[in-house]
């Protein structure tokens, strides 16, 4: 990242998160854009830890060519042979007979604020703060503003443009009107974000005797007339397609990949690999730099080499994404396990708030066990203290119940032995639910808000691929087989990917455990509690109806907690914002960018330790060094909080 062979322009090899394209991005001055985010960035904690990153890729990819160039001409054979045989596998299992079609809104929160405040109309906008924005429309993208970008950098890059804060209500609100659309072409169509689904229309064709094209003008037009916004549409034989051509005529239009193999074959042998859900900025560099891979069809050519690098699941992925295969069947509702609720609230020892705070919660929670008809039998209270120690009590009740008055005698019960205490968070869970599927309090049965959540449709396939997710833990944590040294580093580095990040090369670990590492003092304990445990309690909860999603959001914002995770597989911890699952490089660039927040607002405090004046502090910082050549983005976080 350093001036190396660039000399006095070394942002250009400064590909940061925030300058990868986007739709809407095609003409936009890519050096200008990235020279500005260098300035602004460079000597920030942020850059350094990008800086770290990048070496930590690198070495990946050392150690990975190493092995390579190390391959025997038998052990190719042999691997060889494997990917041969795995390919005739994958090609037996291609299923043409399906039409799926995959809808996105276009440019959608900002869409929505200039449907709702028609002055906004042709001007740069951006939805989110200074600190962070969650989208911008298609005007100022021209000038490199999108989305996971913070709002001073985007400002700078386009002084013109308009902050709107987010709105949650509103963009459920007109996602509602889009899901009721899209039910009558599939009433199981699968919702991966507020303005994202995937629709079987087989059926819909094959009744209507229309051709697939027709439906998805018609599906636009409905949309618009609808709600007045406008979406993108692709069409293909698989979901990993059709996502891929819902991209390509953005904003306002729609791409069909006809069901015919030649065609498929055709459209995937061009293709770059970037542009697959799943494959993100580390995977495509590892795939380019170590086997020169770029597009989809350069990954059939390199099969050996990849079963010899990477771990069967890996490899099985990359050959499927070769083939143009995808998901094609509408994946099955998986049993919920439980059910729960909780609050965060300023941290108390009043008894009688307490109990009023449990009252609701397990009136909310009781509501939602009879939306989905659900009775359980286990119970478990969870408190997190004022300082930040998180209890969890659990009984096993004598029936199945549903009932808030049920729920609360038992619940009550279960705080009571706690007494006394200060908390600041409190939640309900139940679990153990009345398993008779042929009752009408089937967990099985579907809701239209049940697809609310990605998490409630098919907890660990990833939508977009079709592919299952939680293989990706899987084939790092089994591999026992490998006797080579730079493949065991290799694969012991990345054996705590968690698969939340679907880039399949790229590790969390270059940027989550410095959460932990991070202390803020009084707030160090929040750090510090147990974030995987946190993370599976919240995880195993799915929200059912969107008032609760609206709750979850105000917790998710409200919380004190520092160190950010998923809420609900869906919400950001730490500032509120969705990101989907299936939006694997925006969420790691999300957690990357409170990351930089964290350090560079622990680096201002240690500043300031040393500087007690806080004027004269920041006067010393704007003389120091080499700061007179940039603004660096430290002191945008000193102006910025106001606390300091
Ligand atoms: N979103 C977010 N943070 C991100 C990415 C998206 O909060 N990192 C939110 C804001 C978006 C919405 O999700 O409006 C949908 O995301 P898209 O990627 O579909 O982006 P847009 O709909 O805004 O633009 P487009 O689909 O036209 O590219
Ligand atoms: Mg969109």
């Amino acid at each position: 990242m350093e001036a190396t062979s660039d000399g006095d322009r070394p942002w250009q090899s400064y590909h940061t998160v925030y300058t990868n394209a986007k739709a809407g991005m095609e003409g936009v001055d890519k050096e200008k854009v990235q020279k500005i985010i260098y300035e602004l960035s460079k000597g920030s904690k942020y850059f350094e830890n990008e800086k770290r990153k990048e070496a930590i890729i690198k070495q990946k990819i050392d150690n990975l060519r190493t092995h390579h160039a190390k391959l025997t001409e038998k052990e190719i054979s042999h691997f060889q042979m494997i990917a041969d045989n795995r390919i005739l596998e994958l090609e037996a299992s291609r299923d043409l007979s399906k039409i799926w079609l995959h809808i996105d809104m276009d440019a959608f929160y900002a869409a929505v604020e200039t449907l709702e405040n028609p002055s906004l109309k042709g001007k740069p906008l951006a939805v989110g703060s200074m600190s962070m924005i969650c989208t911008a429309n298609y005007e100022a993208r021209k000038y490199g503003v999108r989305a996971a970008m913070p709002g001073f950098i985007a400002q700078k890059l386009c002084p013109d443009l308009i902050f709107v804060p987010t709105n949650f209500e509103k963009y459920t609100y007109y996602s509602e009107l889009t899901r009721n659309v899209f039910s009558k072409y599939d009433p199981d169509f699968i919702a991966t974000s507020l303005d994202e689904a995937y629709l079987n229309i087989t059926d819909s064709c094959s009744q209507r005797g229309i051709g697939c094209e027709e439906v998805a003008v018609e599906l636009r037009n409905t949309i618009f007339q609808e709600t007045g916004l406008t979406c993108s549409v692709g069409v293909a034989p698989n979901r990993m397609l059709a996502k891929v051509c819902s991209d390509i005529n953005k904003p306002n239009g729609q791409f069909i990949l006809p069901n015919d193999y030649n065609a498929v074959m055709t459209f995937i042998s061009s293709l770059p690999i970037r542009k697959v859900g799943g494959i993100g900025k580390v995977t495509e560099q590892i795939l380019r730099d170590v086997l020169g891979i770029n597009t989809c069809a350069d990954i059939l050519q390199k099969g050996a080499v990849l079963y010899a690098l990477f771990h069967q699941c890996s490899t099985d992925f990359f050959l499927s994404v070769g083939l143009g295969l995808g998901g094609t069947d509408t994946p099955q509702q998986k049993m919920r396990k439980s059910i729960s609720n909780e609050r965060t609230f300023s941290a108390t020892n009043d008894e009688s708030i307490l109990f009023q705070k449990l009252a609701d919660i397990a009136e909310t929670l009781s509501k939602d066990m009879q939306k989905e008809c659900l009775l359980g039998r286990t119970l478990t209270l969870k408190l997190k203290t004022a300082s930040f120690e998180v209890r969890t009590r659990a009984t096993s009740l004598q029936k199945f119940v549903n009932s808030k008055e049920d729920v609360l005698i038992y619940a009550s019960k279960l705080l009571r032995a706690e007494l006394p205490i200060s908390a600041r968070l409190m939640g309900l869970r139940m679990s153990h639910f009345h398993d008779d599927k042929h009752s009408p309090l089937d967990p099985m049965q579907k809701t239209l808000t049940s697809f609310l959540t990605i998490g409630d449709v098919a907890p660990i396939a990833d939508k977009s691929t079709g592919f299952d997710t939680s293989d990706i833990q899987l084939m790092y944590n089994t591999k026992s087989d490998i006797s080579v040294d730079d493949k065991s580093t290799f694969l012991s580095d990345v054996s705590s990917f968690s698969y939340e990040s679907c880039d399949f090369l790229e590790t969390n670990q270059l940027s989550v455990p410095d959460y932990v590492a991070v202390s803020y003092g009084n707030e160090a304990e929040s750090l510090n509690e147990c974030p995987k445990t946190q993370n599976k309690f919240e995880s195993a909860e799915k929200i059912s109806d969107v008032s609760n999603l609206f709750d979850r959001k105000r917790v998710a914002s409200s919380s004190q907690i520092l160190e950010p995770y998923w809420v609900d597989d869906y919400i950001c911890s730490a500032c509120g914002i969705e990101v989907p699952a299936s939006f694997t490089e925006e969420r790691r660039e999300h957690l990357d960018y409170h990351l930089a927040d964290m350090l560079q607002k622990e680096e201002c405090r240690s500043l300031l330790q040393s500087f007690p004046h806080k004027e004269s502090a920041r006067k010393k910082r704007k003389l120091s060094g080499n700061q007179g050549k940039y603004i660096p983005i430290d002191s945008f976080f000193v102006k910025e909080d106001k606390s300091l």
